[in-house]
């Protein structure tokens, strides 16, 4: 199938002992430097840039609160007047688990013909959280191969689908309805949604983190 990636996984532990930063077994320089910088909020550095979502859970025949996969689409859009890499950006998706538990990442699907076009360069990390609405999330990340660019055009340029998914080690249901990131309205076709944010070079720059 055209512009069917490999899996690009990262298995890590996301128990629920583990205070704050992130664990994770691929990525982690990266992805460290953003969580380093994510709570200085505000100053958004890039005006314009958008992250919108989808629920996609409709690829799999199973209850909310029992799914064996929590699957974010996500898309990225360009409002700004300057070109975007998406190397300088990082998406982050929050849920809470039921039970401590290793969990992998895959990215299934990009489109070849898009900015983002291949989905072993989707790669991600997992992290845990104190709050309330929240104890754990997903941080996506961009590393595209050596002489691709990735560049989000301005006025407009999107990223092209990014649709990828997670699940516990042993696949041990999850109930996504205690997700702070979850919104099962939103089915298949990205569009905005504040519980998921995107960071610039560590800088929140589009939705709401949790409390
Ligand atoms: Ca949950």
């Amino acid at each position: 199938m055209d512009g069917q990636g490999g899996a690009s996984g990262v298995a890590a532990q996301a128990g629920a002992g583990a205070q704050g930063g992130i664990a994770a077994g691929g990525g982690g320089a990266q992805v460290g430097g953003a969580a380093a910088n994510a709570g200085a909020a505000g100053s958004a550095d890039a005006p314009g840039l958008a992250l919108l979502y989808a629920d996609h859970s409709s690829a799999d025949k199973e209850a909310k609160t029992a799914s064996r996969s929590i699957r974010p689409n996500f898309l990225i859009e360009n409002q700004g007047e300057a070109s975007v890499p998406m190397a300088e950006l990082s998406v982050r998706y929050y849920y809470t688990l039921e039970a401590a538990s290793t969990q992998t990442f895959v990215c299934d699907f990009v489109n070849k013909d898009a900015v983002v076009d291949d989905c072993d360069r989707v790669k991600a990390a997992f992290g845990s959280l104190n709050g309330t609405e929240a104890k754990h999330y997903v941080e996506v990340t961009f590393e595209p191969a050596n002489g691709a660019a990735w560049l989000l055009p301005p006025l407009g340029g999107q990223s092209g689908i990014i649709q990828v998914r997670f699940y516990n080690g042993n696949f041990t249901p999850q109930d996504q309805t205690n997700d702070y990131s979850f919104d099962p309205t939103k089915v298949d076709v990205p569009e905005p949604w504040q519980h998921v944010t995107l960071y610039r070079r560590g800088v929140l720059v589009s939705g709401l983190e949790p409390n």
